[in-house]
């Protein structure tokens, strides 16, 4: 499918979705979503992609939402359309395992969108924030709590309450991205991280991002119970047969997502 605001790539079992509003930094309008949403749902559906990599581009990973868009609505607009609320949802509706690639700008909605992905790999050019507080509102999709989970209420507060940028170094410090890369490599790494992931069965990868996702909405004691029902589970599947074949055997595993 053809999109005005994204391009997307498949190749190697891994679907490249790369945002690309090259005039306004990424930032993330309806149209933007809302293909990125339809993307993301084909991507799902898609026997021949095994995992998924959000970009942007080396400026910008996305400088948060519109604001030229949103400036001039009013709250019977923004609560009457529920603003962006179905399609920033798509991505947790998403079962492949998503990483965000993230280069220069990741602001506002930007930071969100790629605390929503499943984990970011960023690059030394990174720079994180929520500077919502400067034009008079809160982060919106997200970002006041993924944010804290990520890096605690103490570093959290400091960026929503102050609007500074993070840079790449210290997201790493700090918990809010699994890697840091050099800015020429981003899409290499990336890629390479995908297809480690594509090799694994997809019935497991699913099962993965269902057990880690729980314990952000749960009790310890409910997620450990969560998780060991998933584990007890995945022994009906031909793909645990094989793992576990295959590591007995000194071979690599041939899952088949069964
Ligand atoms: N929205 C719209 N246009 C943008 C945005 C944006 N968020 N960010 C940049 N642009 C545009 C600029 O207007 C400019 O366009 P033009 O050339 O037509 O004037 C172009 O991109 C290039 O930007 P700059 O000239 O500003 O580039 P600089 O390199 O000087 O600065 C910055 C880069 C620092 C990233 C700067 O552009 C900036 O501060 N951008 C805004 C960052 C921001 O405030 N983001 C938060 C937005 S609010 C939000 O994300 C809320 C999300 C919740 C949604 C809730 C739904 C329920």
């Amino acid at each position: 499918m053809a999109y005005e605001t994204l391009i997307v790539e498949i190749e190697d079992y891994i679907a490249l979705i790369r945002l690309n509003r090259p005039d306004a930094l990424n930032a993330l309008n309806s149209k933007l979503l809302s293909e990125l949403a339809v993307a993301l749902g084909e991507a799902d559906k898609d026997d021949s992609v095994r995992c998924i990599v959000i970009t942007g581009s080396e400026k910008a990973f996305a400088a948060g939402a519109d604001i030229k868009e949103m400036s001039e609505k009013s709250f019977v607009e923004m609560f009457g359309e529920d603003f962006f609320a179905r399609e920033s949802d798509a991505i947790m509706r998403t079962r492949k395992p998503i990483i965000a690639a993230v280069s220069g700008y990741a602001l506002g909605g930007g930071c969100e969108l790629a605390m929503a992905c499943d984990f970011i790999i960023a690059s030394d050019t990174a720079k994180f924030g929520q500077p919502e507080i400067n034009l008079g509102v809160v982060a919106g999709i997200g970002g006041t709590q993924r944010l804290t989970r990520f890096v605690g209420k103490s570093k959290s507060m400091d960026m929503h309450l102050t609007g500074r940028f993070m840079d790449a170094a210290e997201a790493e410090r700090s918990g809010l991205v699994s890697r840091v890369v050099p800015a020429k490599d981003l899409l290499t790494e990336a890629k390479k991280a995908a297809a480690k992931i594509a090799e694994k069965s997809m019935l497991t990868s699913m099962a993965v991002k269902e057990c880690v996702n729980r314990s952000y909405e749960t009790t310890l004691r409910e997620g450990i119970l969560f998780e060991r029902r998933v584990f007890h589970a995945l022994f009906a599947t031909e793909d645990q047969k094989e793992g576990m074949a295959a590591f007995l055997e000194k071979r690599q595993p041939q899952f088949r997502d069964r």
